[in-house]
């Protein structure tokens, strides 16, 4: 473990890295808190970055310090009256702002944003609100940003035509024999697999604009201080072109769930629509002039499908043997996969409510 601190010291940080602790909760990376030397008290995240799903580092590294600097420039024009921050990469010793060490893995260093904490489940209405005003604000600063001009670091990363295809490669192949376990869940993802086409058809035909979106807005990427003020957005990784309701559906399936992603007891997970309500009122006041009407009319079926989309990608993972994401125990991803699908099933039976709540909050 001597080895994340000589890892630590590739970066530029100007002190000693004195010891660290993991932290997290991601499926993919892994990320360290550095500690430095008390007299510098400065701190860092550590992160070492999943080269196997992110193939291509140099190009995914241009693609966060292409947001990181546009956003930092936006809070330093001081425009906006909510506090926020931005990441910054730290360069390595060789000014590459990554590291690959003999082993073949790769590296980077952030700032680590003083006394801030995340979420894996929304405490209250407030945070709720506080994180989409967070997300939205970032969908802001980024808005003026040519989204071609990022590169697409993982390819057709939400696009559901790819994903129900690899999905019914696996069912076919059945390497694990996993199939007679999960014939209800494979049942429900084919009855709602047209539907779930919307967003993709709307982009392909020009009807929802292509813009910079961060595509994995788990509610635990949005930091808090100990005001419970969201300051900054983190996991910057999947920053690439994408549409908005996939930033603003992925924030309601973590953040507007009664119950945790893996949750064992279905009955736990629901749809809180006072959740639901709070986040789009922090994100339609910080976000909403960017929105076109066309984004609007779908902002409560994105929630349904990205709910579906992650639900399907962890059953696909599930039927193909753990290849992708961490698991913690058998059949994890299993149930990761059923509690998404019975949050989709919440979704459509309180469907109407949530149309009515957004469409009331953006007459006003
Ligand atoms: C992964 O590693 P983490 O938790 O930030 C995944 C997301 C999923 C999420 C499900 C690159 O994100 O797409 O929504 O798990 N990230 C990647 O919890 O696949
Ligand atoms: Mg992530």
């Amino acid at each position: 473990m001597k080895d994340i601190l000589h890892t630590a010291s590739k970066f530029r940080i100007g002190c000693m890295p004195t010891g660290f602790e993991r932290i997290g909760s991601g499926h993919i990376n892994d990320s360290y808190y550095i500690k430095t030397d008390p007299d510098e008290a400065m701190e860092y995240v550590l992160q070492r970055i999943n080269h196997h799903v992110f193939t291509d580092v140099p190009a995914l590294t241009d693609n966060i310090l292409k947001v990181t600097k546009h956003i930092s420039a936006k809070i330093n024009e001081g425009k906006n009256d909510i506090p926020f921050e931005s990441l910054h990469l730290i360069p390595s010793a060789d000014d590459l702002f990554y590291y690959k060490d003999d082993e073949g893995n790769y590296w980077r260093m952030y700032n680590h944003i003083r006394g801030s904490r995340s979420y894996d489940l929304v405490p209250g209405p407030e945070l709720a609100c506080e994180g989409g005003k967070a997300f939205g604000l970032f969908l802001k600063l980024t808005s003026d940003m040519d989204a071609s001009g990022l590169f697409e670091t993982i390819r057709d990363f939400h696009n559901i035509g790819t994903r129900l295809a690899a999905f019914r490669r696996v069912c076919k192949e059945d390497p694990k024999g996993r199939i007679q376990g999960a014939n209800e869940e494979i049942r429900f993802v084919e009855e709602r697999a047209e539907e779930m086409h919307t967003i993709l058809k709307l982009g392909r035909s020009g009807q929802i604009p292509l813009r910079v979106t961060h595509n994995d807005t788990k509610f635990n990427n949005i930091l808090f201080d100990p005001d419970n003020r969201a300051v900054c957005i983190v996991d910057l990784d999947t920053v690439m072109p994408g549409y908005v309701l996939y930033d603003f559906g992925d924030a309601i399936r973590t953040g507007a769930n009664s119950g945790a992603e893996d949750e064992s007891d279905l009955s736990k997970v629901n749809i809180d629509l006072e959740l639901f309500k709070a986040y789009s009122i922090g994100f339609i006041e910080t976000a909403g002039d960017s929105l076109t009407p066309n984004e609007i009319k779908h902002l409560a079926f994105s929630a349904r499908f990205m709910t579906f989309i992650i639900g399907l990608r962890f059953l696909t993972d599930h039927l193909a043997g753990d290849t992708y994401y961490k698991i913690h125990f058998p059949c994890h991803n299993l149930q990761r996969a059923r509690a998404q699908l019975k949050l989709v099933r919440s979704m459509e039976e309180n469907a109407a409510s949530m149309e009515g709540i957004i469409s009331d909050l953006c007459k006003k």
